[in-house]
């Protein structure tokens, strides 16, 4: 039988189910990652099933969110973090390492196998042949413990790329054009696995930049094959012995085709708010800019940060831009230090910053009141730089520096021959600031500070009761809406009642305080949502912290994938319309009367009583049955303890 690349990874790794689409399946899961900013809940959370060591082929914590320590917050969760790592047999990459993606590509990575991440961005090991998915920290808690990961059987979306990028476009550019093609939701339930000969003209970085960043579609995972390409830049690694080419076979099949002719592919902008709003950079030309940003797991490789190099040297950083520039990892900040890079980076007039996510997650750099910035990175959410009316742009590392000559945004085209960059033969191997797990890990002591909250948990679905609608949101709603990060939230991800004041901060200053004074009554809050809800980040805290507020169910009328997981694995039901028009009918502080919980639940279909005029709605609970036997258990963990139980 001809299989894709995805399929095949899949059928090594079933434990159970089929492999047909849209049926529940279980996969054994060989890596797993976390971030500080997900992390501390995910060890907590191993920690709360109480098993002495990983069962992972390999686990690796990385810290690169939360450094800029203004308080002490950040700081107790990195010694957590290291030391619960040297106790579970989980390799810790050091504040300075880089970026967990980043990282993770250069020194871990390896196709053929599944890695399970705690941060939406994981399919960035897509582009070296992994099964990369995104989830959140209570799923890498459960894969550590060497549990199956359970998702819905994905439809495969091949992308076909033929023909050859030209000199100013660039891995950017396209994953831009399958944005404005497909949207935002364009990949929800879909891995897009990347084919034809186009792919043999991509780089292993250039190839990342697209899985990266299919992301923001939606998608559960996005992959290229592993190839010639990926040997070669494994070898330069280091890792030759860690290649292993998977291909698709000939005539393997795909739920759907797109077919992109990278020759016809022109530098392209998202514009604010979404990454999905893109233009061609030539419909937008002149605009003026008052920062511009490089870097993020999206675009900082070596051969990033050479691009700009080779387009800034020689001139100047316009006066009026404020340029900062962030590499994605030691090993690419070494090489420029080696190679002169770096002094000309700070010559034209950069500002370097430290190997992190930094301004990607809001942490630092916010831009000027109405500021303009233009970003390589991959997502331009409102207020996500930290500054509500800035007007953020994603673009390719090529758009950006031209746009830093002219200081207003420039087709990089007009920048005439470009200068080629010198490929070294080996990349600069140096892993001393990755720590190995103890060989006597009897002897760690975990150290928790004060930011260290102990874990909320749920209880049980109750068969009736009533909830009353404390908020009620439009469309596309993000986990940054929801719960919002940047340098004051951020710190506080390691204690759920401090971080919940700030739930829906940014749409609703009150929601806070109304949705502790219903739970103060005794009843449950819900939320109204549109299409797509929860899109964007991993971060269980979109689910933890409502959870902990009261809140027992959203009704939308679709979710984003990771979103709806982690609501589930906090017994928050998702529901969605049956009939999307009902969303009018749905008003705030209405109050909604559920009966026959348990019975109608497993059925999947749920009639509630709009106790304003009597009104009944019709709900749908899209979910298997083991998810609905954890939504009954008030979420996993509660199940996880059940499982004699349960069967
Ligand atoms: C993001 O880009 O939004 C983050 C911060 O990396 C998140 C994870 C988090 O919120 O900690 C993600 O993408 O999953
Ligand atoms: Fe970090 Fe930004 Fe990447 Fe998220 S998207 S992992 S914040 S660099």
């Amino acid at each position: 039988m001809a299989l894709s690349v995805t399929e095949k990874i899949i059928r090594n790794h079933i434990v159970s189910g089929e492999p047909v689409k849209g049926q529940e399946i279980g996969l054994k899961i060989d890596q797993t990652l976390t971030q500080d900013a997900t992390g501390t809940m995910a060890y907590l959370q191993f920690e709360a099933i109480g098993i002495p060591k990983v069962k992972t082929e390999l686990s690796v914590s990385y810290i690169d969110h939360n450094t800029l320590q203004t308080g002490f917050e950040n700081a107790d969760d990195h010694l957590f973090l290291q030391t619960i790592a040297k106790k579970y047999g989980v390799y810790f990459s050091k504040p300075g390492n880089g970026i967990c993606h980043q990282v993770h590509l250069e020194r871990f990575g390896i196709a053929g196998k599944t890695l399970l991440g705690s941060d939406s961005h994981t399919p960035t090991a897509g582009g070296i042949g992994m099964l990369a998915i995104g989830v959140g920290g209570l799923d890498i808690a459960l894969a550590m413990a060497g549990m199956p990961f359970y998702l819905k059987m994905p439809e495969i979306v091949n992308i076909r790329l033929t023909g050859r990028l030209n000199e100013w476009s660039s891995a950017k550019d396209i994953i831009l054009e399958v944005l404005r093609r497909l949207s935002v939701k364009g990949g929800v339930g879909k891995i897009f696995e990347y084919t034809g000969s186009g792919v043999n003209t991509l780089s292993v970085p250039q190839r990342a930049t697209i899985t990266n960043m299919g992301a923001e579609l939606g998608a559960t995972s996005s992959i290229f094959p592993s190839d010639k390409i990926t040997y070669d830049w494994l070898s330069r690694q280091n890792r030759e012995k860690d290649f292993v080419e998977i291909l698709p076979d000939d005539d393997a099949r795909y739920d759907a085709t797109i077919e992109i002719n990278l020759s016809e592919i022109e530098p392209l902008i998202a514009c604010p708010h979404s990454p999905d709003n893109v233009k061609p950079v030539r419909e937008v030309t002149g605009t003026k800019i008052n920062q511009i940003l490089i870097g993020s797991c999206t675009n900082s490789s070596f051969s990033d940060i050479m691009t700009a190099v080779k387009i800034l040297e020689g001139n100047y950083v316009h006066p009026e831009v404020s340029f900062a520039l962030a590499p994605g990892s030691r090993q690419v900040l070494m090489m420029l230090a080696k190679n002169g890079g770096l002094k000309e980076l700070y010559r034209a007039g950069a500002r370097v910053l430290e190997t992190a996510c930094g301004p990607c997650i809001g942490m630092g750099l916010a831009p000027n009141t109405n500021g303009i910035s233009l970003r390589t990175f991959n997502r331009n959410f409102e207020a996500r730089s930290g500054t509500k009316s800035a007007q953020v742009y994603l673009v390719s590392v090529e758009t950006a520096c031209a746009s830093a000559l002219t200081g207003v945004i420039t087709d990089p085209r007009t920048l005439g021959k470009r200068k080629r960059i010198k490929s070294s033969a080996k990349f600069l191997i140096d892993d001393s600031m990755i720590i190995s797990p103890a060989k006597d890990e009897e002897k760690i002591e975990i150290i928790r500070g004060p930011n260290i909250a102990p874990l909320p948990v749920n209880e049980g679905i109750k068969d009736n009761f009533i909830a009353k609608v404390i908020l009620k949101v439009q469309d596309n709603i993000t986990t940054d809406h929801i719960m919002p990060a940047g340098a004051k939230v951020l710190p506080l991800r390691s204690n759920i009642p401090k971080i919940a004041e700030f739930v829906y901060s940014g749409i609703d200053t009150t929601f806070y305080k109304r949705a502790l004074e219903t739970k103060g009554q005794g009843k449950y809050g819900i939320i109204i949502g549109g299409e797509n809800y929860g899109q964007g980040s991993s971060r269980e805290h979109a689910a933890l912290a409502p959870m902990y507020l009261g809140i027992k169910a959203i009704i939308a009328k679709s979710f984003a994938r990771i979103h709806r997981d982690n609501l589930i694995n906090f017994g928050i039901i998702p529901l969605v319309f049956e009939n999307s028009t009902d969303y009018e009918k749905i008003d705030l502080n209405d109050e909604l009367e559920f009966n026959d919980m348990l019975l109608t639940i497993d059925k999947g279909k749920i009639e509630v009583l709009s106790l304003k005029d009597k009104t009944r709605i019709t709900l749908k609970l899209l979910a298997s049955d083991r998810e609905k036997t954890i939504l009954k258990a008030g979420g996993k963990l509660n199940y996880i303890r059940d499982v004699p139980k349960n069967g």
